[in-house]
């Protein structure tokens, strides 16, 4: 099992991640959790990205390509991953096909498009700003990175639709109602 959750801030991409990952028992690859431990932990890497998250943009592709490269070359990886947060634009999802190739993988079998209102999605997440207060789950960043998942990620539906390989859900129900959801289309 490939897989590639698509779908715009808060829309549960890292939500749903968590429970195919615990039903399917193959890693989870979260750039937006990589990218956070960087920033926490002040490396290099987390002191380059920290700006661009912190305002709602992409942070460069080399510094998250580089992250995905190196987990999925990893012994775990191999016989299958959710990618979660990446690809976010067409560059990046060009070179995770060449990369899987490179890896001696196939391609990814399916990209999941979470379905979700801009108006579920603001609300969720300054319901999270509440919880776990991060520096991007503010009304104008929320909206900036609604804007730009409109204009860099969601292009990747054609990309993906092309290939035949998206299925979409409806991201708005139960956890749980969600989850059965994802199952039924990727069987
Ligand atoms: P991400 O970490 O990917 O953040 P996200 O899009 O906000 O999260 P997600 O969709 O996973 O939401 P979640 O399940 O947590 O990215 C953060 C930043 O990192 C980006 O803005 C960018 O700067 C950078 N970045 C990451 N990847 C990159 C890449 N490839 N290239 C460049 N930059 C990159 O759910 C959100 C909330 O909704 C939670 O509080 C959850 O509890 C709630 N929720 C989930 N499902 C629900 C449901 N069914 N009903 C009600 N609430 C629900």
């Amino acid at each position: 099992m490939r897989l590639v959750l698509l779908g715009a801030p808060g829309s549960g991409k890292g939500t749903q991640g968590e429970k195919l990952v615990a039903h399917f028992g193959i890693p989870k690859i979260s750039t937006g959790d990589a990218l956070r431990a960087a920033v926490k932990a002040g490396t290099e890497l987390g002191k380059k990205a920290k700006a661009t998250m912190d305002a709602g943009g992409l942070v460069a592709n080399e510094i998250v390509i580089g992250i995905v490269e190196e987990r999925l070359g990893q012994p775990d990886a191999q016989k299958g991953f959710i990618l979660d947060g990446f690809p976010r634009n067409t560059a990046q999802a060009e070179v995770l096909d060449g990369m899987l190739k490179r890896l001696g993988q196939p391609g990814i079998d399916k990209a999941v498009h979470l379905h979700v209102t801009d108006e579920e999605i603001v609300k969720r997440l300054l319901d999270r700003a509440q919880k776990e207060g991060r520096e991007d789950d503010k009304e104008d960043v929320i909206r900036k990175r609604i804007e730009v998942y409109n204009a860099e990620t969601r292009p990747l539906l054609d990309y993906y639709s092309k290939q035949g390989k998206v299925v979409t859900v409806e991201g708005i129900g139960s956890l749980e109602e969600i989850f059965n959801r994802i199952l039924a289309v990727t069987r």
